[in-house]
């Protein structure tokens, strides 16, 4: 396990990994604050694949062809089989122990906010309340003329592209594709999130979309503890406080396990 400490003055320096934890530890018992920024690598242990991973979605499929409007306008048939394949994925996956240890943050700190870019809905699958979906969800799906929701079963998926009853239409995933805006207002509320905690995590992202990429850097910049989960390094992680090289799944349940026996040792917590 490869945990890096990172001082104010940006020096690495390397203590053990207990060391390092306590200091973790002690900075979330004393959060009123927490936000979580999570991507597609803390769904990885349930068995949907990341976006920029060497075996990444982005390595067999181009992202403008497929996650855009102007791909689907110019093949919406191709672009419908390729979230269909994806949705059948994701309605037989299970949220992992990093989703259900992120929903046990929400019994220990006060304000605790997941912001996340999956669409998956793993996390409130895990029991997580408050949650930010920057990125919409691959669950549901609407009319790209008259946005009326269009609710199929998932086990009867039509392979065919479908219509809208209401208009005739095609139907999209109700994702948020590359060129189009954040849904209304998610982006201030995640950005007053990121600019007013304590404690920040980053957790299975790349740090590469925009403008969610830029909400670890706005956590940095307001002072908050910043702490990356990632097996690689990312662009954030010379600035991230502690980095933590492991699995999310491996080692959020550590944390959440570490900080109730702490709150209980020194507060006679629950
Ligand atoms: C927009 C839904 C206007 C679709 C997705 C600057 C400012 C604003 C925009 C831009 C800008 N520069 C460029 C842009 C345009 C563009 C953009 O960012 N392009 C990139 C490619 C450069 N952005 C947009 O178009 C956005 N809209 O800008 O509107 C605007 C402007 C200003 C302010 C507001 C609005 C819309 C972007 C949304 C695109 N839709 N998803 C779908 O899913 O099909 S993005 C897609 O990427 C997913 O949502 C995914 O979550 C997201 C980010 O990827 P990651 O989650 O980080 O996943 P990735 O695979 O990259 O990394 C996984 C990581 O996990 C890795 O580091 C790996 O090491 C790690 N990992 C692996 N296993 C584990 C692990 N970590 C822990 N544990 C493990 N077990
Ligand atoms: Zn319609």
């Amino acid at each position: 396990m490869i945990i890096t400490l990172h001082t104010l003055c940006g020096v690495f320096y390397t203590k053990s990994a207990m060391e390092s934890y306590n200091i973790l530890i002690e900075h979330l018992a004393a959060a009123c604050d927490v936000a979580i920024f999570t991507g597609a690598g803390i769904s990885a242990e349930s068995g949907i694949a990341t976006f920029r991973d060497p075996d990444g979605l982005w390595s067999k499929f181009n992202p403008t062809e497929l996650a855009s409007m102007k791909g689907f306008l110019r093949n919406p048939d191709r672009v419908w089989q390729w979230y269909n394949y994806r949705q059948a994925i994701i309605a037989d996956a299970q949220p992992n122990a990093g989703h259900y240890a992120l929903a046990d943050f929400e019994k220990y700190i006060p304000n605790c906010t997941v912001i996340t870019q999956n669409v998956d809905r793993l996390h409130q699958r895990a029991g997580t309340k408050n949650i930010l979906e920057l990125h919409g969800n691959i669950i549901e799906n609407h009319c790209v003329t008259c946005n009326s929701p269009y609710i199929q079963d998932i086990d009867i998926q039509s392979k065919e592209l479908p219509f809208c009853s209401n208009c005739g239409g095609n139907i999209r995933p109700s994702v948020v594709w590359f060129g189009e805006n954040l849904p209304d207002g998610i982006y201030e509320k995640a950005e007053y999130s990121a600019g007013h905690c304590d404690v920040f995590f980053s957790i299975g992202t790349s740090v590469e979309v925009y403008p969610a990429a830029y909400l670890p850097f706005t956590a940095k910049n307001r002072g908050a503890f910043c702490v990356e989960i990632n097996p690689t390094s990312t662009s954030f992680t010379p600035y991230a406080n502690i980095a933590i090289q492991e699995k999310s799944g491996d080692c959020l349940p550590r944390i959440v396990e570490t900080l109730q026996q702490y709150l209980k040792r020194e507060y006679n917590a629950e």
